[in-house]
């Protein structure tokens, strides 16, 4: 699939106006945001992924296809972050999540860890300002036991959200086909309600 970079915003005044459906990545540091990015597009390098938590300090865009603008949003919850900078952060990430009302949300939890405060709260955020978002367990590679596939999951499923977890790993690729289905599903969806809030035409005379 054709991806590029857009920009790195440091800056509300710096997101860019693509026109394009927005989908954003939120999570916490190191959940696999930037993974997740690379295995939709199919191009490992795209995002930048670390095994350093809390490295990625900007909110990177990128064109995907000609058709979406995926979203790179720095991890929230890194508890190491000098007091300033994750301060910086969270305004940054507080003016996007407020600036971008169309925007299709991934809230990513790593599945064997389930809900954490910082997650929770995020998707408290989401549901009282009417966002859309749908919840991805990922690095689901590593539950290697059935006990713990099921447990891992059992855990995620403990809070109400609109949709059932997606499961995915950027190791075995699993998930990729059933995400993108959500995407495309969710661009017809806004497509149809847009047409159907049209105002009814005014008879000609
Ligand atoms: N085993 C496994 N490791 C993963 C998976 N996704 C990400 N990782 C690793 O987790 C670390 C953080 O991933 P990254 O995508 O940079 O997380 P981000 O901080 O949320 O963007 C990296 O070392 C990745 O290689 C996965 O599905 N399975
Ligand atoms: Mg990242």
């Amino acid at each position: 699939m054709e991806a590029e970079f857009i920009l790195s915003a440091a800056r509300p005044d710096q997101f860019p106006d693509t026109g394009l459906p927005e989908i954003a990545f939120l999570g916490r540091s190191n959940v696999g945001k930037s993974s997740l990015l690379n295995a939709l597009v199919g191009k490992k390098g795209l995002a930048f992924t670390s095994a350093t938590p809390g490295r990625t300090q900007m909110i990177n865009f990128y064109r995907v296809g000609g058709e979406y603008c995926f979203v790179d949003v720095p991890g929230y919850g890194y508890a190491k972050a000098p007091k300033e900078i994750a301060h910086a952060w969270r305004r940054l990430v507080e003016h996007y999540l407020d600036a971008r009302p169309a925007t299709l949300f991934f809230l990513l939890l790593d599945a064997r860890r389930g809900w954490m405060e910082a997650d929770l709260e995020l998707k408290k955020w989401l549901e009282f300002h009417k966002r859309r978002y749908l919840v991805i367990a990922t690095k689901t590679d590593k539950l290697k036991s059935q006990k713990e596939r099921h447990h891992g999951m059992a855990a995620l499923e403990a809070q109400e959200t609109e949709a059932p977890p997606l499961p995915f790993s950027a190791v075995t690729s699993r998930g990729v086909r059933e995400i993108w289905q959500a995407i495309s599903k969710n661009k017809n969806n806004r497509k149809r309600a847009a047409k159907e809030s049209l105002p009814s035409q005014a008879p000609l005379n």
